[in-house]
C-alpha cells in the first residue's frame, strides 16, 4: 500500500493478515493460556515505589493550590508539555510501538521518543513488552495490570509490587525483533535516566521560570509535578476504567470497554472495546478524530510526508463483527 493507503482486513477473523502486514506483531489474544491452579503468589510490596508515587501525588496536590497565583503563561506552558508527553504515548510507544498501526520516519521517531522521555513512562522498550503482553493475555495473571483484580491494582497498584512471574514468562516469549532493530528506541533505553531527569523535570521547569519570571516553585510544581502526575493518572484510566465502565459493541465477550470520558483525557485512547478487538487500527476508534486528537496527530504527519501506512479495519468488518460479538449497543448509540 501507498501513503496513507489503509490496508483492510479482508476475513472476517484474519488477525494473521493484518499482523503479516504489520511484519507479525505479537499483541494478538492466546486463547491457548491458562492461568496456573492453586493458590496465587504473594503480593511483594515496591516499599520506594510507594514512598515516591505518594509523594508525587502529594506534590501534584500542592501544585493545584497554586494554579491560581500562577502566570496564565504558565498555564499553557503546563498543557503543551501535557499534550507533547501524551503524544509520545499515545501516538509513539502505543500506536507505533506496540502495535504498528503505522509508519513513522525516523525525524518523527526523534520527536516521538523526546516526547516518550517528557511522559516518563518506563522507556518505550520496557513499555512496549508489557503493552504486548497485556493484549496478548489480557485480563490472566500474565497482564501486567490485570484488571480481575480491581481498579487499584490495575490503575496504580501494579506499579507497586513485583510482577506476577507469569507476566515475565509469557513476556520473555514475545518477539520483540522489530523493537530491538529500532535504533532510536535502544538509544532512550541506554539514556534514559538522564532523559527523563532533563525532559520530564528539569526543561518544564525552566522554560517558565527563566523566560516569563514564573517563580521557581510553581514552574517546579505545575508544568513538571501536577502535569506529570495528570498524565500517569489520563494513562492509567485506560487500564482501570477502560476495562470497567462502558458498552462493549465491538466484542462482549472481553473486559475492555467504549469509555469517551476516558478517551477525553487520553487524547483517544479510551475506545477500548474497539481498541482490543482491533488493536491494528490507527485510529484506536472507528470515529476518525471524535476524542481523538492522536488520529488527527497522526493524519496530520501523514500530509507532512512524515509517516504512511495507516491500518485501518474496513466499516463492513467493523459491522460484521458488532453482528456477530458486540452487545448490539451500537443500534442506541
Ligand atoms: C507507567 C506506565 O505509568 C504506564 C503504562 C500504562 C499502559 C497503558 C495502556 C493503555 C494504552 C493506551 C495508552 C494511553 C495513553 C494516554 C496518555 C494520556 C496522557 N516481559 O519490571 P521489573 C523481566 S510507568 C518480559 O523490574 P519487578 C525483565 O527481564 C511510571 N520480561 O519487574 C526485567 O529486566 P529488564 C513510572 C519482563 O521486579 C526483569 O523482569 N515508572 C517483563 O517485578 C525485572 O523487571 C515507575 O513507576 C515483561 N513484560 O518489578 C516504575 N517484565 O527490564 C515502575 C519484567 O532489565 N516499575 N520482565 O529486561 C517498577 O518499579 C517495576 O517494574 C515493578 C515490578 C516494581 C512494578
Ligand atoms: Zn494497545
Ligand atoms: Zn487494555
Amino acid at each position: 500500500t501507498k501513503n496513507g493507503d489503509a490496508v483492510m482486513e479482508k476475513d472476517l477473523l484474519s488477525h494473521e493478515d493484518l499482523a503479516a502486514a504489520r511484519g507479525m506483531v505479537d499483541d494478538i489474544f492466546d486463547e491457548t493460556y491458562r492461568e496456573k491452579e492453586g493458590p496465587k503468589p504473594p503480593m511483594r510490596y515496591v516499599w520506594r515505589n510507594i514512598i515516591l508515587m505518594s509523594l508525587l501525588h502529594l506534590g501534584a496536590i500542592f501544585g493545584l493550590t497554586l494554579i491560581p497565583s500562577a502566570k496564565i503563561q504558565t498555564l499553557a506552558w503546563a498543557i503543551l508539555c501535557f499534550v507533547v508527553s501524551a503524544l509520545g504515548i499515545t501516538a509513539g510507544s502505543h500506536r507505533l510501538w506496540s502495535h504498528r498501526s503505522y509508519k513513522a520516519t525516523l525525524p518523527l521517531r526523534i520527536f516521538l521518543t523526546i516526547a516518550n522521555s517528557v511522559a516518563f513512562q518506563n522507556d518505550i522498550y520496557e513499555w512496549v513488552r508489557d503493552h504486548r503482553v497485556h493484549h496478548k493475555f489480557s485480563e490472566t495473571d500474565a497482564d501486567p495490570h490485570n484488571a480481575m483484580r480491581g481498579f487499584f491494582f490495575s490503575h496504580i497498584g501494579w506499579l507497586l509490587v513485583r510482577k506476577h512471574p507469569d507476566v515475565i514468562e509469557k513476556g520473555q516469549k514475545l518477539d520483540l525483533s522489530d523493537i530491538k532493530a529500532d535504533k532510536v528506541v535502544m538509544f532512550q533505553r541506554k539514556y534514559y535516566k538522564p532523559s527523563v531527569v532533563l525532559l520530564c523535570f528539569t526543561l518544564p521547569t525552566v522554560v517558565p521560570w527563566y523566560f516569563w519570571n514564573e517563580s521557581i516553585v510553581i514552574s517546579f510544581f505545575i508544568p513538571a509535578i501536577l502535569r506529570y502526575t495528570i498524565g500517569l493518572n489520563a494513562t492509567w484510566l485506560v487500564n482501570s476504567a477502560a476495562h470497567m465502565f462502558g458498552n462493549r459493541p465491538y466484542d462482549q465477550n472481553i473486559n475492555p470497554r467504549e469509555n469517551p470520558l476516558v478517551s477525553l483525557g487520553a487524547l483517544g485512547e479510551g475506545f477500548h472495546n474497539y481498541h482490543h478487538t482491533f488493536p491494528y487500527d490507527y485510529s484506536t476508534s472507528e470515529f476518525g478524530w471524535r476524542f481523538n486528537l492522536t488520529t488527527a496527530f497522526i493524519d496530520l504527519m501523514c500530509l507532512l510526508g512524515l509517516a504512511s501506512d495507516r491500518k485501518k479495519v474496513s466499516k463492513e468488518v467493523i459491522l460484521a463483527r458488532k453482528m456477530r460479538t458486540g452487545d448490539g449497543s451500537h443500534k442506541s448509540g
